[in-house]
Order: structure tokens, then C-alpha cells, then sequence
């Protein structure tokens, strides 16, 4: 696996408390949980054993967003030859559209099919919370990752990188790209999405800084997730905002349509576009001149790191608490940070200099 720099255990642990609390509150309310019935879950107790052996033939169950994102393959693709490495049973399943409740279903099923290890990118930090407690209740170690639930309603979540990072990230590149000067919009996925929503919080707190004096948000628009809405969604931007100066995607569907929306259009060059996106997604687009600069991990790490961590909880060698370290295969140690969570690494910038060493 080639990618971006990993934070080993030891050093995750800080910065992350805010991160969650920001995350808890973006998208829907308590009030939108969709069958109500798992309830709070228990602080994490018990015993870890840090040297117990991995279980033999987990089953570990991969629910993404949706099934037909690219970025979803990758990353479940990495949690798969976690899984081969220690022997387990993997499976992907979910929905095609990242609608609030649609992953709600497939958690039921997975819980009835006594599944080992649940991971999971949550469309809605609410929607899913009451079927994920069921399932836990129910013995299945359930592990966020990409996007969390509520921390009430998982055991782990693997945050890609710190939000705050991914927040200055992307006003960092916006504002390099446009001089520090002008409107720029935001383009996001779904509404609802708890990952999305953390970031816009922190990607306006960003723009409240001093040296951001010169640059308007004027809109946040909502593609979906799905490429012809985004594509849509960027053409109506340039539409209300004549003179906007750039756009920000934190979504790899997004910021492939946006992108692609700019490089056939008179805006090309002239509008800076930047996001999170996929290498092989976004190479022509740098190579042609429309995207300076874009970030990313690499989510074939994320997706194994997750996997591992399934695992070592499904293993007993962690149980959730702050400080517990565990080894996820080639990638080494990693620390339990506080709420559970688990950080792979800061994202990578790639451009016309460094894109083309990268193949995901
Ligand atoms: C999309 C999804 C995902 C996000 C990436 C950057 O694939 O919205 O949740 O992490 O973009």
C-alpha cells in the first residue's frame, strides 16, 4: 500500500475532543433515530488483553455509505486483505444511495447473521445509532469509520485524520489557489453526512481567522454523493455566483464532477476547484490544468486499519479505553484515543508534482 504518512500510536491521542463533539452534532437530531430501541451504550470497562491472539475466522461485515462509490471500493478493498490476514471472513454489503436510513437494514440483517465485526461509514450520525446498539448488544463489535455515529453507538470509530486538519486543509488550498481573495461556495455530499458536516463546522471556524479576512463563503450546496447531482450542483453555483472564485468538494464524487464540470466549461483555470478527491479520479484534471491541488488519505489504509481494530476488539485485545494500543498488520501500533477513536494519519496534497506516484 502506497500513501500518505501514518501517525503511529502515542502520538494520535489530543485535539480529538472537539473533533468529536463537532461531529456528534452535525446532520440530523436524536429524534430522527429510526427505531429507537438500542439506547446509550455503556461506558467501556473490562479487561484488555493486549496479547490475546487475533479469534480464528472472524466474520467481518464492510457497510459503506453506498456500495458504488469508488472511494468506498478502495477502502473496503483494504479492509479485505486485512481480513485475509488474519484469516477472517469478509464481506461488503449496503446501499447504492447515501440516504440517512438506508444503511439501517442491512445493520439488522448483519446483527440477525450473528456477523463478528460490523465497520461502517455512517450516512447520518442518527439514523443507524439504534440498530448499531442492537447489534452490539447482541455481541457484533461495531467500528465506524470515515464518517461516525454518535460515540454512544459504536465501539470505535477510525477517523481518517483529525477534522481540524482536514478543515485547515481545505482553506488552506483554497486560499493559496485564489490568492486569499474572494467568494468561495462549498460542495459538499449528503446533508446528513456526520464526516461532511464536521468539517464545514470547522471549515467555517477556519475562515473566522485573521489571514482569511478576504474570502466569502456564500453557499454551501449539497451534490449527494451522486455524480450528475454534483455536476448539477456546480453549474448552479456558477450560475447564482457569477464572480466566484472557488469551489471546495470534500467529497470524492463531488470534486470528480465539479471537476469535470470546470474543465469543459469557459471557468476552467479561471474558477479554482479543490476537495478531497481520488488520485485516478482527479489525474486528468490536474494534468489539464482545471485542479491546482487537492488532498486526500489513502483510504485502502483506513479501511484496513478499521479492520484490524474489529478485529482486536472482536479479540479482546482492546475493549475501547483511552491509552489500549493493538496492532493493525503492516501499518503497526495504534493508540485508543479519547471517545474511542483511532486517527490514521494527516491527509496528503497531491498535484502535477507527486500525483502520478499514486494509484488508488
Ligand atoms: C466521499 C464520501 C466519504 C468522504 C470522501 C472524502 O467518498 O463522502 O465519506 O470521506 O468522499
Amino acid at each position: 500500500m502506497k500513501g500518505p504518512g501514518i501517525v503511529r500510536g502515542g502520538v494520535l491521542a489530543a485535539a480529538l475532543l472537539s473533533v468529536l463533539a463537532t461531529a456528534a452534532c452535525g446532520g440530523t437530531t436524536r429524534d430522527d433515530n429510526e427505531d429507537g430501541e438500542g439506547g446509550p451504550a455503556a461506558e467501556p470497562t473490562g479487561e484488555a488483553n493486549p496479547d490475546a491472539p487475533i479469534d480464528e475466522g472472524l466474520s467481518v461485515a464492510f457497510l459503506p455509505k453506498q456500495v458504488n462509490n469508488p472511494y468506498f471500493t478502495v477502502a473496503d478493498a483494504g479492509g479485505e486483505d486485512a481480513v485475509n490476514e488474519f484469516d477472517g471472513e469478509y464481506k461488503e454489503v449496503g446501499p447504492t444511495e447515501a440516504s440517512a436510513s438506508s444503511q439501517v437494514s442491512y445493520i439488522n440483517t448483519l446483527t440477525g447473521q450473528q456477523t463478528d465485526v460490523i465497520v461502517t461509514s455512517a450516512n447520518d450520525p442518527n439514523a443507524v445509532c439504534g440498530a448499531l446498539n442492537n447489534a452490539r448488544n447482541a455481541g457484533v463489535a461495531v467500528v465506524t469509520f470515515d464518517s461516525d455515529t454518535d460515540p454512544g453507538c459504536r465501539d470505535l470509530f477510525i477517523n481518517q485524520a483529525t477534522a481540524q486538519s482536514i478543515a485547515e486543509n481545505q482553506i488552506e488550498l483554497i486560499s493559496e489557489q485564489i490568492g486569499g481573495e474572494g467568494k468561495i461556495a462549498i460542495l459538499s455530499a449528503t446533508p446528513n453526512a456526520t464526516n461532511q458536516n464536521a468539517w464545514i463546522d470547522l471549515m467555517r471556524e477556519e475562515l473566522e481567522k485573521p489571514e482569511y479576512d478576504g474570502i466569502e463563503l456564500v453557499d454551501v450546496v449539497y451534490g449527494n454523493d451522486e455524480d450528475q447531482k454534483s455536476f448539477q450542483e456546480t453549474q448552479g453555483l456558477l450560475r447564482s455566483y457569477p464572480d466566484l472564485a472557488g469551489i471546495v468538494s470534500p467529497t470524492t464524487v463531488g470534486v470528480a464532477a465539479a471537476a469535470r464540470y470546470l474543465s469543459g466549461s469557459e471557468y476552467k483555470g479561471e474558477v479554482a476547484l479543490t476537495g478531497l478527491g481520488t488520485p485516478n479520479q482527479m489525474r486528468e484534471f490536474v494534468h489539464d490544468g482545471t485542479v491546482e491541488a487537492f488532498a486526500l488519505w489513502d483510504p485502502a489504509q483506513l479501511g484496513y486499519l478499521a479492520a484490524y481494530a474489529g478485529a482486536a476488539f472482536a479479540s479482546g485485545q482492546i475493549t475501547g479505553v483511552e491509552g489500549q494500543t493493538f496492532t493493525a498488520g503492516e501499518l503497526g501500533e495504534y493508540t485508543i484515543g479519547a471517545a474511542g477513536e483511532i486517527v490514521l494519519g494527516p491527509p496528503t496534497v497531491f498535484d502535477a508534482g507527486n500525483i502520478d506516484d499514486y494509484d488508488f
